[in-house]
């Protein structure tokens, strides 16, 4: 039996991260590996899906500052991996989160443009060294991504920033995984049977170089 994996799974709004999930989920399952727990970020615990609801609510008379913003997420992640995450990995339990820290790194460093070394000390200081065994990062346009978004629900307060900001964003997103060994970069603007057939292809790929 393989020693149980934290994957997570990036990317802009419209990206597909969450037909991601579930063609892992189900790659992992055909690969006999059943214990699986899905999570997404900032949310999957009580605590953590108030803070998401805070972070994502227009208020008329306030808005959240980006530091204001960034610690929510860190705080939302933080009770997530305490809470489920490492115990769930503890006990054996594979994990897919939607979304993790990089996503920080890139809305609140790239996009937002707060001092990413201010992002690296949160990071060291909670997570210390709790890094993903691997992140699959589904690279689309904003163009793209934000077009499906729309066509799904109206914009909430983060998707509707402007297009340079979801740029910044994805140039962040792209400067890290391309340097990360542990990332696998998809194209992610094809249709979503190109999407999930090249998702299962470098899934497999890395599954098989996992060590019993
Ligand atoms: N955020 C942050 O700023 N900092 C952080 O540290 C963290 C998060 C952790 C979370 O909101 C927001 O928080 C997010 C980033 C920020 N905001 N923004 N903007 P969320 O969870 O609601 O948003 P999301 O993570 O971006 O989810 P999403 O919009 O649902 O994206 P998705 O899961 O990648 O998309 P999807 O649901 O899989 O697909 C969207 C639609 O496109 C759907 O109708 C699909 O059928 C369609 N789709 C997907 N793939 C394709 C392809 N290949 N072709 C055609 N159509 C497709």
């Amino acid at each position: 039996m393989i020693k149980s994996k934290f994957i997570v799974i990036e990317g802009l709004e419209g990206a597909g991260k969450t037909n991601a999930c579930i063609c892992i989920k189900n790659l992992l399952k055909k690969n006999s590996i059943k214990n699986v727990l899905l999570v997404r970020q900032p949310g999957s615990t009580p605590i953590a899906e108030d803070i998401r609801r805070l972070i994502k609510k227009k208020f008329n008379d306030d808005n959240l500052i980006k530091e204001t913003e960034l610690l929510l997420m860190y705080a939302a992640r933080i009770q997530l991996v305490e809470k489920k995450i490492k115990p769930a990995l503890k006990n054996g339990i594979w994990v897919i989160s939607d979304r993790h820290d990089l996503s920080s790194l890139a809305y609140q460093g790239g996009g937002l443009g707060i001092p990413k070394k201010i992002i690296y000390q949160l990071q060291s200081l909670f997570l210390n060294n709790f890094i993903p065994d691997l992140t699959v990062y589904l690279d689309v346009s904003p163009e793209i991504g934000l077009a499906r978004a729309l066509k799904r629900n109206p914009l909430d307060l983060i998707e509707s920033r402007s297009l340079f900001f979801f740029k910044k964003t994805r140039r962040c997103y792209l400067e890290k995984s391309k340097l990360d060994k542990k990332t696998i970069i998809i194209n992610a603007n094809l249709n979503i049977k190109k999407v999930t057939q090249n998702i299962t292809k470098k899934m497999l790929n890395w599954l098989n170089k996992q060590v019993i």
